[in-house]
């Protein structure tokens, strides 16, 4: 069977953008006093500076909704937890009634995921206000079970930091962890004393918190934790594989290799939204000509699937005229796995999607798509 490549180029396209606009988005709520480092917080572990960059639109009193068309993330900024008791009872209010809304409307979209509460970690301090105002918090929380995380923010001073965090731990005050973090390397007179530290940690208690329906979405907005981004492209691979498995049960012709073409593309966009790259036509062009050795208008699901055995060592003796579930299997591993490898260069930005349109690009790729699979 004959297929065509731009269709085949098309048809990721189209998936990717469908996997990207079904993404459930996540509501996360950020309270904490001015200055703090809410802002520089959320604009260091996304990919996008939504604080920054993104609309807000006042949603109460105290709170400001963030957003970005196409990004499935909503952030809830707070606004005067500092002016005292008066307005962090509003501040309570406000937000437990959100939380109700949310949870009420029995829509994840429209859910708060989230509370990410700052304490500044120089103050070396927490003041029986603030502890009061989460106990009260949690107390109204209980209903909906929302996760709390207590953040140290701009913590540069790593041991007194411990001792805080071991501090209000010992409260035992119904959150899910207390977190010391520092957003950006903290300089003094333009020398570096502590390196920015602790996203990755956050991203890892927040990714362990959420329901299972949110995870891709956090991992596709988070841009500082690579080893879960990897983690959670690796089980769309497992998930591609089960059903490249299931559909070479039966013997497929080699000449019919086409039919597994829509797992293959359907993995490739789930990674491809885990890391959340803006991939373009042309990107995606290169990609996957690379992986399967042609660019040619048409080609058969012969070509592509021997172009494919050739380049796993010890597959290419593979016999006979049908690809069996063992060997749809191991294809799909070889080739998930090369293409998290890609994402990977990009997200390290040993290869970024200029280069991709050049011939250098189109050349390194290959030779990375061709190391990926020889690990396997
Ligand atoms: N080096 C360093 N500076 C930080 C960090 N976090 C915050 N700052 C600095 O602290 C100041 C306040 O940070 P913001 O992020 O604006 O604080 P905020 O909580 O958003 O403040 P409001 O929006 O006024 O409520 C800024 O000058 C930041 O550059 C950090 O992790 N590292
Ligand atoms: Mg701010």
């Amino acid at each position: 069977m004959d297929m065509n490549f731009n269709d085949l180029v098309d048809d990721c396209m189209k998936t990717i953008e469908k996997k990207m606009k079904n993404m459930k988005k996540m509501n996360i709520v950020i309270v904490g006093k001015s200055g703090v480092g809410k802002s520089t917080l959320i604009n260091n572990i996304f990919r996008e500076r939504l604080v920054a960059t993104g609309t807000g639109a006042r949603v109460t009193d105290h709170m400001v909704k963030i957003t970005k068309p196409g990004f499935p993330l909503c952030l809830y900024d707070t606004r005067g937890f500092e002016l005292g008791q008066d307005s962090q009872k509003e501040i309570k209010d406000e937000l437990l009634k959100t939380i109700k809304e949310g949870s009420d409307s029995g829509d994840i979209n429209r859910a708060i995921h989230c509370v990410l509460y700052c304490v500044s970690a120089p103050s070396h301090r927490f003041e029986p206000m603030e502890i009061e105002w989460i106990k009260t918090f949690i107390e109204g929380n209980r209903i909906y079970h929302i996760p709390v995380i207590i953040i140290l923010t701009q913590a540069f001073d790593p041991e007194p930091d411990k001792e805080l965090k071991k501090y209000i731990e010992s409260m035992n005050l119904g959150v899910i962890q207390v977190v010391p973090v520092l957003a950006e390397d903290k300089t003094i007179n333009g020398a570096c004393i502590q390196k920015a530290y602790g996203l990755d940690t956050l991203i890892e208690i927040m990714q362990g918190a959420l329901p299972d329906e949110l995870k891709d979405t956090l991992m596709s907005v988070q841009q500082v934790n690579l080893t879960l981004k990897q983690k959670r492209a690796q089980a769309a691979v497992a998930a591609g594989v089960l059903a490249a498995a299931a559909a070479g049960a039966s013997p497929i012709p080699f000449s019919d290799a086409a039919l597994l073409v829509p797992t293959e593309v359907t993995m490739l966009a789930s990674i491809t939204a885990i890391f959340g790259f803006d991939i373009s036509k042309s990107v995606i062009t290169t990609i996957i000509s690379s992986i399967i050795g042609t660019s040619g208008a048409t080609f058969a699901g012969k070509i592509l699937v021997s172009n494919l055995l050739k380049s796993i060592p010890g597959a290419g003796g593979i016999a006979g005229s049908a690809i069996s579930g063992a060997t749809a299997s191991l294809l799909t591993t070889a080739l998930g796995e090369a293409y998290i490898g890609v994402m990977t260069a990009m997200f390290k930005g040993e290869i970024t999607a200029k280069d991709l349109e050049t011939e250098q690009g189109k050349q390194k790729m290959s030779e990375l798509f061709k190391r990926e699979l020889k690990k396997k």
